[in-house]
C-alpha cells in the first residue's frame, strides 16, 4: 500500500527522498568500512520498507512551514535506528524471524556476527547523522537528547525488555519488586508506549525541532504522534493475528503462539480496532489548530488504520 494516494505529487519527495538522503549517507561510510559489513548495511537499510518515521519527520517539518532541508539529517537518524532495531529483534536470541520486509532477515542472508555489528554500526551513524545535518546546536542537541531518549532504555529498549520478559515470565527473573503485579492493560500500555511508541513520537517531534516549532505546536505534533504510535502498534498486532506472511512480508501469526502481550490477547479483536479507531481520531483531533500544511499528518493517520504491512 503506497502512503499517500496518487492524487497527492508534491508527497512524492517526502517519500523519495528519505531513500536518497540515506544511500548518500551509506555511500560516505561505505569506502570506510569491511565491505562485508557494508553489505549487510545496505543491504537491510535500503530494503523496502515504509520508512515512516523519517516520513513523519519531513511532514511534521511541513506542516509547520520550514525547509525540509532542515530535518533531513533527523529524519536518516529516525530510520537508522528503527532499523538497527529490527535487525536485532531478527535475531535468534530474540524472535529469531527469517523473513523482514519480504526478504531473508539480515542474519540470515550474511550471519549472526555482521547482523549484531550492522545493527551496532546503525546507533552511532544515527547521532552522526544528526550532527551531520543542517541544524543549529541548540535544536541539534536537542534532536539528540530526544532521539537517545527514545531509543534507549525509557523507550525503545526497555519496552522490548519488557516485552521479551512477558514472553518468558516463567523462565526469566521478572519478579515484580513488591510482589504486586500490574494488570496486563497496564502492562501492554507500558510496553508499547515504549517499544513503539517512542520513536514513532520522537519522528515527529525531530521534524519540529527542526522546524523551529513553538511549544504549543510541539504539544499537539508529540500528542498526534503518541496517538498513531499506539494505533501503530494495535494494528500489527492485529496484522500478525489477521494477515500472512505473502502480504506483511514477515512471518505472523507468531504472537499468540510465544506467549506475547497483545492488544486482541487482552482486549480481543473487535476492541482493539475500535481502540485504534479511537486513537487514530485523537491524534486528527491534535491536529486541528493546524491548517492544510497538516494533510500529510492526517493521510498517515488514516493510512495507519488502514495498512497492510
Ligand atoms: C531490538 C532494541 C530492540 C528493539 C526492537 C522495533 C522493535 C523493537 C521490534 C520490532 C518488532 C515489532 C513487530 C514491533 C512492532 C511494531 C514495529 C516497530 C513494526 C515494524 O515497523 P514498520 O512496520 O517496519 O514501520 P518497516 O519495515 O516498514 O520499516
Amino acid at each position: 500500500m503506497r502512503l499517500f494516494g496518487s492524487h497527492a505529487p508534491c508527497r512524492n519527495v517526502i517519500i523519495s527522498e528519505p531513500y536518497s538522503q540515506l544511500r548518500l549517507r551509506l555511500d560516505r561510510f561505505a569506502q570506510e568500512s569491511p565491505k562485508r559489513l557494508a553489505d549487510a548495511l545496505e543491504y537491510s537499510l535500503l530494503a523496502p520498507g515504509k520508512r515512516l518515521r523519517p516520513v513523519l519527520c519531513l511532514l511534521a517539518c511541513e506542516t509547520l512551514g520550514a525547509n525540509l532541508e532542515q530535518a533531513l539529517g533527523n529524519a536518516c537518524a529516525l530510520e537508522m535506528i528503527h532499523c538497527y532495531s529490527l535487525i536485532h529483534d531478527d535475531l535468534p536470541a530474540m524472535d529469531d524471524d527469517d523473513l523482514r520486509r519480504g526478504r531473508p532477515t539480515c542474519h540470515r542472508q550474511f550471519d549472526e556476527a555482521t547482523a549484531i555489528l550492522a545493527g551496532d554500526a546503525l546507533q552511532p551513524m544515527a547521532f552522526e547523522s544528526i550532527l551531520g545535518g543542517r541544524l543549529e546546536p541548540p535544536a541539534l542537541v536537542e534532536s539528540c537528547q530526544v532521539l537517545a531518549w527514545a531509543a534507549g532504555i525509557r523507550g525503545m529498549v526497555g519496552g522490548q525488555m519488557d516485552d521479551l520478559l512477558e514472553e518468558n515470565r516463567s523462565q526469566m527473573q521478572c519478579d515484580e519488586p513488591n510482589g504486586i503485579e500490574e494488570p496486563p492493560e497496564k502492562r501492554l500500555d507500558s510496553i508499547h508506549r515504549r517499544k513503539t511508541g517512542a520513536m514513532i513520537e520522537a519522528s515527529v517531534i525531530l521534524g519540529a525541532i527542526a522546524a523551529n516549532a513553538t511549544p504549543e505546536c510541539r504539544t499537539a505534533l508529540a500528542k498526534y504522534g503518541r496517538g498513531i504510535g499506539i494505533a501503530f502498534q494495535i494494528v500489527d498486532d492485529l496484522l500478525d493475528v489477521e494477515s500472512t506472511r505473502e502480504k506483511t512480508g514477515k512471518a505472523t501469526g507468531k504472537d499468540a503462539a510465544r506467549g506475547k502481550l497483545t492488544f486482541p490477547g487482552v482486549y480481543g479483536i473487535t476492541e482493539s480496532r475500535q481502540m485504534a479507531n479511537r486513537w487514530v481520531a485523537e491524534s486528527l483531533a491534535a491536529l486541528e489548530p493546524f491548517n492544510h500544511q497538516a494533510e500529510g499528518l492526517r493521510q498517515i493517520a488514516k493510512y495507519i488504520l488502514e495498512r497492510h504491512s
